[in-house]
């Protein structure tokens, strides 16, 4: 006879009650912290300290996620040969987009960040970050349905970027489309689908950003 399943073990929450002063001093703080996060495009090729990518993804491995299926990969990518391989092929895709699939709407959107299908940040950043996820999960034979999963990566992602900018890093949020090619190079299995690229080093000396500004809370924020 098959031993019935256990129950849910649980355990005291960690959990660090603030006075409400130091909540708003830490909450203006990181919202002033995160306010300097830009979408970086010019890296240079400056290594890393060590152990600052693990770091920061166990940070974004930490996120809430349906069910508790963690459903998410992060390829770290440091070997030229490799991001060089990573960058062939997104630029193939980006010229077919910047030259055939992109709408004249589209255009337009993007014409103040001045992008182009040309992607030297994939080999001058000292480290691509692959972020893959599950579509779902694989126990022997058998497929395992996850839940949540688009939402799941989304946050960790959100996670990643904000540990990474709290560590003094630089970052984008790369998307080629598609991004099929992603899985193929680094050999990851069909169940796992490119999420995101996120280059990750140091801003090049004299990068610029475009002058962009953000909505006011007014405009973002509603009360009910
Ligand atoms: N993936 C292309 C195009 C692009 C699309 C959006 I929406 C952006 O916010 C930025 C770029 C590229 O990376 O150039």
């Amino acid at each position: 006879m098959k031993a019935p399943e256990s129950g849910p073990e649980f355990v005291p929450l960690k959990f660090v009650r603030r006075p409400p002063d130091v909540m708003l001093a830490r909450a203006r703080a990181f919202r002033d912290e995160l306010a300097l996060r830009r979408s970086v495009r010019h890296f240079s090729s400056e290594p890393l300290p060590d152990g600052i990518l693990d770091l920061c993804i166990e940070a974004a491995a930490s996120a809430p996620s349906g069910a508790h299926q963690q459903p998410w990969t992060f390829v770290v990518v440091r070997d030229p040969a490799l991001k060089r391989e990573v960058r062939v092929a997104a630029e193939a895709e980006e010229f077919k987009f910047y030259s055939e699939r992109i709408t004249e709407e589209w255009r337009g959107a993007l014409s103040r960040l001045g992008t182009t299908w040309e992607k030297p940040f994939l080999e001058d950043a000292p480290a691509l970050i692959v972020v893959f996820r599950h579509a779902h999960g694989v126990e022997g034979e058998r497929k395992v349905t996850h839940y949540y999963t688009q939402e799941s990566v989304g946050i960790a992602c959100g996670f990643l970027l904000a540990a990474l900018h709290h560590a003094g890093l630089a970052t984008l949020t790369h998307t080629p489309s598609p991004m099929e090619f992603l899985a193929r190079i680094l050999g990851r299995p069909a169940h796992e689908r490119a999420y995101l690229l996120i280059p990750v080093g140091y801003p090049s000396a004299g990068c610029e950003v475009p002058n962009l500004t953000r909505k006011a809370l007014d405009e973002v924020r509603l009360e009910r």
